[in-house]
């Protein structure tokens, strides 16, 4: 028996993605094409399988690790000779499933045009690779539903991976032509969309074979092995995390409320958890005031208040955007979990904004637009070097302090869709007219919709400034993982008194919040931390020693 080593293979385009169940673990003995791991994108979940048969020796991944084609999985004691280094390497299935997902994404992008006011349009299967007849293991949406387009209108399962089938437009849906236990293949209608607005719509013209021409290469991945998704609970296990049949958007769910899955009843064809089993489980455990997340014991919470407001006047309802809704599930978490303190300081940046006016005009030559948020950046990197354990997080399982030795500080945007926190990275070894440039570029990016999510993670620590809109002070939630965040209030002419004179003088006056992770950052090291930033703002001397 040889050791081998089994790898990421090709998943396309997609790097750092989460994984988001380990399946296996050393000593398991396992078979060709036994899922290993199930990572997830933001579109499908994908299971790595086995490339051969063996023990497994040592596991490189855990839950929530982020890995990139060609990382390390397991380890494996191969049995016979059958299994070859490529296969272990490159298991070809993932890609065929990653790029099936990946058109559907693009292919009702084409159908750019919203149906007619009053007008109708055929919602039909995308370009799903080789796959035919492929099952419906969700419907997620009935007739007379107003869906916004990227919604996900059904979740198709095939031996390896769930994938959603997005609404290519705002509107309503008028019928629905496929169920749940059904079989679809490309080019199928799934359903028909009343539109909102604009011009009649033309054909789905994407999903048409001549547009959307079948993935050649995927001709080349061997077939998928015959694995039925039943299997998938067939095998009990201790923990009812790793065996979580759902849909990407259900596990989503369940992942942003953090809930005990264990908890919720799976009502789904073959014991698949549907998003009504979420739905209702968390409706009913709210009602009786009990706890719903697997991170601790019952807030003992009272259920929130259900109000009809149309009773008091006129209303009008709009969905939440998708931002918002992941950012609120993130931002609820992180205020609940983190115990936060704040503290406040204000810095003096009269000279600061005597040479920021000196410099603004070559700034601006140079393209950048030299506001205080650079020289902020700049001046909590500094601080971030000299308190490292501002520059840290816990780990997953809340035992370790992970200590960075590296600086990327996040910047809160707002943003019409919502707050984004793009990342500026290295901020310590660039130039304040660096981080100008790269923070101009990410906040463009940020207000057009175009931020990768490379752009927004490996944040050590965030700078919410609200210095250009106004207030004297705010207290923001700690960015979890991270364990700090700067709030940035509107800098103001206020009297200081000088020692020196014994009069008082006139100085630009910023107040600045700290508010910190007090599992992670004591009192004391916090206090030391903001006196630290309003003294690089003072004296920008400061940050060159
Ligand atoms: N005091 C006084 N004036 C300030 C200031 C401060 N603290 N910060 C910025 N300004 C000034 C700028 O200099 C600029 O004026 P000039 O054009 O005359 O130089 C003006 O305010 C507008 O600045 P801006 O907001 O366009 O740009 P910015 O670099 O200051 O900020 C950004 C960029 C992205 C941080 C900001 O636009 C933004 O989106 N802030 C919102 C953050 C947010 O919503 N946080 C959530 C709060 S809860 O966590």
């Amino acid at each position: 028996m040889a050791a081998k080593e089994v790898k990421v293979p090709d998943i396309g385009d997609y790097k750092n993605v989460d994984v988001i169940e380990v399946n296996v673990k050393p000593g398991d003995s396992i078979q060709a094409e036994d899922p290993i791991v199930t990572l997830e994108t933001d579109k499908a979940t994908m299971e790595v399988p086995a490339p051969f048969a063996g023990v497994v020796k040592d596991v490189k991944v855990k839950e929530g690790s982020k890995v990139s084609e060609g990382d390390l999985l397991i380890t494996v004691e191969a049995e016979g000779e059958a299994a070859t280094e490529d296969k272990a390497e490159a298991p070809a299935e993932p890609k065929a499933e990653e790029k099936a997902v990946e058109k559907t994404e693009e292919a009702p992008k084409a159908e750019k045009k919203p149906a007619a006011s009053g007008g109708t349009q055929e919602v039909k299967v995308p370009d799903i690779g080789d796959y035919k007849n492929v099952d419906i293991i969700e419907v997620n949406v009935s007739v007379g539903d107003t869906v916004t387009k990227e919604q996900p209108l059904i979740t198709l399962e095939t031996d390896k991976a769930t994938m959603e089938v997005p609404s290519p437009a705002d509107g309503k849906v008028k019928d629905i032509k496929v169920k749940e236990g059904g079989k679809v293949s490309q080019g199928d209608v799934i359903l028909t969309l009343e539109g909102s607005g604009g011009t009649e719509a033309p054909a789905a013209k994407a999903e048409t074979p001549e547009e959307q021409p079948a993935a050649a290469k995927e001709e080349k991945a061997p077939a998928p092995a015959e694995k039925p998704a039943e299997q998938k609970e067939a095998a009990p296990s201790a923990d009812a995390d790793a065996d979580l049949y759902a849909s990407p958007s259900v596990r989503r769910l369940v992942r942003e409320f953090d809930l005990d899955v264990s908890k919720i009843t799976a009502s789904g064809r073959k014991g698949r958890l549907t998003k009504e089993d979420v739905q209702s489980y968390v409706k009913n455990a709210m009602q009786s005031g009990g706890a719903v997340t697997s991170g601790g014991a019952s807030l003992g919470l009272l259920p929130d208040p259900i109000v009809d407001f149309a009773k008091f006047g006129e209303v009008e309802t709009q969905p939440l955007s998708r931002i918002k809704k992941i950012s609120g599930a993130n931002l609820a978490r992180n205020w609940v979990r983190v115990p936060h303190i704040f503290f406040f300081e204000d810095a003096d940046i009269t000279d600061l904004e005597a040479f920021r006016a000196a410099k603004k005009q070559e700034a601006e030559k140079a393209g950048v637009k030299l506001t205080p948020v650079p020289f902020l950046v700049k001046a909590v990197a500094k601080a971030l070097t000299k308190f490292p354990n501002v520059n840290s997080s816990l780990s997953a399982d809340g035992q370790n302090q992970v200590l960075k030795k590296y600086v990327h500080v996040g910047v809160a945007v707002d943003t019409p869709n919502g707050l984004m926190v793009p990342v500026i990275r290295d901020a310590d070894k660039k130039s304040i007219l660096e981080i100008g440039a790269d923070l101009m570029a990410l906040i463009q990016k940020a207000r057009d919709g175009k931020l990768s999510g490379a752009d927004m993670q490996g944040g050590c620590f965030t700078i919410s400034s609200l210095g250009g809109i106004g207030t004297t002070g705010f207290t923001p939630i700690v960015n979890m993982p991270e364990v700090a965040i700067l709030g940035v209030s509107k800098a103001a002419m206020k009297p200081v008194y000088d020692e020196s004179t014994g009069g008082f003088v006139a100085r630009l006056m910023m107040p600045l919040s700290l508010s910190v992770d007090h599992r992670v950052v004591d009192g004391a090291e916090a206090g030391q931390f903001i006196v630290a930033v309003a003294k690089y703002l003072s004296d920008l001397k400061e940050i060159l020693l």
